[in-house]
């Protein structure tokens, strides 16, 4: 058994994401997090919103609240959507909270007896029409190092390269769309990260088989030469974490705050600090899973994360935890993910094009959207979101594979046997082959989820799923049962076994449907398989069941049609 830490990137509190932000983090981390615990591993696995910076405060002012209630309200809503996903996180945190505040500011306290700190006057673009200062995403122009002409002040999500507000050409703020800028002098804290250059080089190259997409990209802003420059860490803004000092009062930064980059990513310690309140726990509970003089020292620990975050999580956050000098857990595997497209295109939340998450629930269950977008999930290039695509994985994989299995032998085993398991007959070559096939599929299977590969995995367990179906048409025992009765028996009895073997199996992925397997067999504690062959004896003879309901229902021509011309947006 093994203690393994996994967060998702933690969703901005802005806005409700679309699915290529669930499947970009949220969603195969959750995957990998249930797999994890089937296999009897201690997991804890943690996601929160990110509350603070420009995305707030543009997004509360937008929806006239003050941003407080805004991010109050908004947590709900994500939430509420999280356990529509069923994303199995052990807390949701979020980063305004107390645990939050006091631990980013004991860290920067930490930074700067380090003398990593440094304070630095520095040049703000000054707003007259708007009457202040526009940092990060207050401000948009084009990219210095691409040439986008939609590039954040903080960062350009064309290229990934992160950006200073003064660094955009032809700048303009994002509030008024107004030009006539100024810029001004602040004095502001700045986080020497180029002084720990050596440290996060030797680090990135002693990390064994990390994803090309993660370290191509760390390694490229890493050695760009100003990819790696000091960087402003805090912020002319009202709603933030308050720059203090450890807690006491820092001269001369009264009224800024931390940058919601800095503080952002340590709001994964915050929340595991939140889940041991929550659970009335003391220190030490969250302690064992982050400090490594507490027990961390045996933690694996695994972050989830589309590929515009990983600068941060390379060399920000792992700057902000070694610069401590105390022991932090630091990530041991960064995975990262591509974009997904929408029908060939962009998702835009502005022109209503693509589908969100709380649409999506509202459509259809969340296990069609898990199955799809985790077998499709844009793990070694983009991958495109289409509706017959989709439709494909549903009918396909999930209603014609799995689903009519279930139903095939359950509905047959009713007419013929009634409903328990039927005694009579034994296992043959043919259960053995089948055996042996998934056996096979199942290590494979193991494989590619300990080493995140996801739509790997997917295509081994519909593979499975397969076998199970191949057998039934094979062994034909609708036919059997005319001459013998008992040989029929043995093929159900053995076919009936499969089913809860596939709900266990199937979990990571569908797990709505895999309860329901469960319940309908009466195998609710079935555990991962250890001896497949024992597996598939664990039901006996007189075992009673139940026939479920239709698992997956098909979407039809006409009904994809629709959904078609729902999401298409207005551009
Ligand atoms: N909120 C960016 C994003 O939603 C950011 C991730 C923070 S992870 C610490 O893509
Ligand atoms: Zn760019």
């Amino acid at each position: 058994m093994s203690r393994i830490l996994v967060t998702s990137a933690l969703p901005y509190i802005n806005g409700i994401k679309h699915l290529g932000n669930l499947v970009g983090s949220q969603l195969p981390s959750d995957a990998y997090a249930r797999f994890m615990r089937a296999r009897g591993n201690e997991v804890m696995f943690i996601c929160a919103t990110d509350e603070h910076g420009t995305p707030a405060e543009l997004a509360a002012a937008k929806a006239g609240k003050p941003v407080a209630d805004f991010c109050e309200d908004m947590w709900q809503v994500q939430k509420d959507i999280a356990d529509g996903f069923r994303l199995s996180f052990d807390f949701f945190g979020r980063s305004s909270s107390e645990r939050n505040r006091d631990l980013t500011q004991h860290l920067a306290g930490k930074l700067a007896e380090n003398g990593l700190i440094e304070e630095v006057s520095e040049k703000q673009v000054y707003s007259h029409a708007d009457g202040r200062y526009l940092p990060d995403r207050y401000i948009e122009g084009t990219c210095p190092n691409c040439g986008s002409e939609n590039a954040r002040g903080d960062q350009c999500e064309n290229c990934t390269k992160q950006l200073d507000p003064t660094d955009l050409i032809n700048p303009r703020s994002a509030i008024s769309g107004s030009t006539d800028l100024e810029v001004r002098e602040t004095k502001h804290l700045y986080l020497k990260q180029s002084k720990m250059r050596d440290k996060l080089d030797k680090w990135i190259d002693s990390q064994k088989g990390w994803p090309i997409l993660t370290t191509s990209i760390a390694k490229k802003w890493l050695h760009d030469g100003d990819g790696l420059r000091d960087r402003g860490i805090t912020r002319d803004l009202d709603w933030g974490v308050p720059v203090q000092y450890d807690g006491a009062p820092w001269t001369g930064m009264e009224g800024k705050v931390f940058y919601v980059w800095f503080d952002a990513p340590i709001e994964y310690i915050a929340a595991t600090a939140e889940w041991a309140d929550a659970n009335g726990l003391d220190d030490a509970a969250w302690e064992s899973w982050w400090r490594e003089d507490k027990g961390a020292d045996d933690v694996k620990y695994v972050q989830f994360m589309g590929k515009d975050n990983v600068p941060f999580h390379t060399l920000s956050f792992p700057s902000t935890l070694m610069g401590s000098g105390e022991p932090w857990k630091l990530v041991d595997y960064i995975k990262s993910y591509n974009w997904l497209t929408y029908e060939g295109g962009k998702f835009s939340t502005s022109q209503g094009r693509g589908v969100f998450m709380n649409q999506a629930l509202e459509i259809m269950p969340s296990d069609y959207w898990r199955w799809w977008l985790l077998s499709n999930a844009p793990e070694s290039s983009d991958s495109d979101f289409t509706w017959a695509s989709f439709q494909g994985g549903v009918n396909k994989d999930l209603a014609d594979v799995l689903g009519n299995f279930v139903s095939r032998v359950t509905k047959f085993c009713r007419s013929k046997f009634g409903e328990v398991v039927p005694e009579g007959g034994a296992y043959g070559k043919a259960e053995a082959a089948v055996v042996a096939e998934i056996g096979k599929r199942l290590t494979a299977y193991q494989d590619h989820m300990e080493a995140i590969e996801i739509r790997k995995a997917t295509a081994e367990l519909r593979a499975i799923w397969v076998a199970g179906n191949e057998y039934l048409q094979a062994t034909a025992p609708w036919s059997v049962y005319k001459t013998d009765p008992d040989a029929a028996a043995a093929m159900v009895r053995f076919a009936l076994n499969l089913i809860p073997l596939y709900a266990v199996l199937s979990e990571p992925f569908i797990p709505d449907a895999s309860a329901k397997m469960l319940v309908s067999m009466g195998a609710e504690g079935a555990a991962w398989p250890t001896d497949l062959s024992a597996a598939l004896e664990a039901l006996p003879a007189g075992h009673a069941f139940t026939v479920p309901d239709v698992l997956f229902a098909k979407i039809t021509d006409d009904r994809r049609v629709e959904l078609e011309e729902q999401f298409a947006g207005q551009g």
